[in-house]
């Protein structure tokens, strides 16, 4: 892929500013409108754009269409939150005064995206960015151009359709380019908020150069995401569970389960089942409408499995699985590990299952606890007390903690994003969309004297 040049990149935040100054004075409901339009428009090019990801990103169908209908989920809740920017009013403390807060859009916003969520992860930061009246900028990964050109279009189209001739063409621009034009973009004020997702380590290589002119980000960054399975869980639905969690998308989402943490009671009979359904499991082209783990993005990826496996025979764990099967194809592997050592600690990104021990649940959520990410957790228990342990304070360190389901496969109306090196952000559902707005704290004295805050008494 090209990389755009400084010049270019100037003239696209030139363009980018004017078209937000326009944007922004459009009422909300207005820019909702064109939300509509545009999930609408998604759902006409879901199976074209689901090829692109097939293509681009190597993800089966099923994954694919899933991945677009969390785009068309995420234009549907922004339709809704057009008419429900709501800021707060608050007593005031003063009389004949009164004291609210309004959400005013924030400018430009940048967003950076992965190769492994090409269009969902875009549009949980375009859509909110849209409606909340910025114009947006977006770096996506040059591992899935034909994804954003595919998206881009069908944004382009809405645009058309709803606004034609008014001059909203760009609210959307493409910044081509690798890690350069993102440290433009982290470097860059005219950004009112940087979105970056990626590797933890592209995160502590951006977050430094944003800090720097104090600058707002957010980042969803690398996961290492464990489930405790408990003697009073049900193994069954665990192992569909962590079948989905670890192998979809062929262990490259940010949520993949990469460490399984089971209670000894169990520890054989879930291994036992486990097994054979990770034996039996279809690894192959992802077109072949069987295929349930397609390929690895890259050979660079199946080296660094296979460099993680190699470091785990070296230790002494039992490995199952993981063979490199040519094509980037893997075979999805389960690693016995006696100890939660470095390497269990380090995200991988590649279907690679770690598997812990553990007697006491509080030794559970410790191991669960002990790596750098933070990102998604869960816990199989039918136990209440387990599990309202696991979700309390003194549970789970996540941003994201289920019960009885896998850490994977989020729905967009919560809040998505991690603790830790995860980095903190949170996006698409909930009340995400804040950080996508200034808020504007507005004090209004309407009486004829002027009392002051604290009850200071200031030459009176
Ligand atoms: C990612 O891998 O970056 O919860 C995002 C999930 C998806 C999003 C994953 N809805 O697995």
């Amino acid at each position: 892929m090209n990389s755009i040049t400084k010049s270019h990149y100037d003239q696209i935040l030139e363009k980018a500013t004017a078209i937000q100054h326009k944007w922004r004075e459009i009422p909300a409901p207005r820019r909702g409108e064109l939300l509509r339009v545009f999930g609408n428009q998604l759902r006409e090019s879901q199976e074209g754009i689901a090829q692109c990801i097939m293509t681009d990103a190597k993800k089966i169908r099923a994954e694919a269409l899933g991945e677009v209908q969390e785009a068309i989920d995420m234009c549907d809740f922004a339709v809704g939150l057009s008419r429900q920017l709501y800021g707060l009013t608050i007593a005031s403390e003063r009389p004949e005064h009164k004291l609210q807060e309004a959400y005013h859009p924030l400018g430009i916003i940048g967003v950076i995206t992965a190769f492994n969520f090409p269009c969902a992860v875009w549009a949980w930061n375009h859509c909110l960015s849209i409606v909340c009246g910025n114009s947006v900028v977006w770096k996506a990964s040059p591992k899935a151009l034909h994804v954003t050109a595919a998206c881009k279009q069908a944004w382009d189209q809405a645009v058309q359709n709803c606004m034609p001739g008014e001059g909203f063409e760009d609210l959307l621009q493409l910044v081509e380019g690798h890690k350069e034009q993102a440290e433009w973009m982290a470097d860059d004020a005219r950004i009112s908020l940087l979105s970056a997702t990626g590797s933890t380590e592209m995160g502590k290589t951006l977050a430094p150069r944003v800090a720097a002119r104090l600058g707002k980000a957010l980042y969803e960054l690398g996961g290492n995401n464990g489930m405790i399975v408990s003697k009073h869980g049900n193994l069954d639905l665990a192992v569909r569970g962590i079948v989905f969690g670890a192998v979809g998308t062929a262990g490259q989402r940010c949520t993949t389960l990469r460490r399984l943490i089971v209670q000894e009671q169990v520890y054989d009979d879930l291994l036992t089942k486990l097994k054979p359904a990770y034996a039996s499991l279809p690894v192959g082209d992802q077109f072949n409408a069987e295929t349930l783990v397609g390929p690895l993005i890259d050979g660079a990826a199946v080296e660094r499995m296979q460099s993680a496996l190699s470091s785990a025979r070296e230790k002494g764990y039992i490995v199952h699985g993981g063979e490199s099967l040519g094509d980037c194809l893997v075979r999805p592997a389960i690693v016995e590990a006696s100890t939660q050592c470095e390497l269990v600690q380090t995200e991988t990104f590649a279907p690679i299952l770690y598997v812990l021990k553990y007697s006491k649940l509080e030794e559970a959520i410790q191991l669960h606890n002990g790596v750098p990410q933070g990102l998604s957790s869960c816990i199989f228990t039918d136990n209440l007390q387990e599990a309202e342990t696991f979700t309390a304070a003194v549970g789970s360190d996540c941003g994201i903690v289920n019960v009885n389901i896998g850490p994977s496969g989020a729905e967009i109306g919560g809040a998505f994003g991690g603790e830790k090196e995860t980095g903190g952000g949170r996006e698409s559902g909930s009340d995400a969309w804040k950080q996508y707005m200034r808020r504007s704290t507005i004090t209004i004295n309407y009486g004829k004297s002027l009392p002051l805050a604290q009850g200071i008494k200031f030459g009176d």
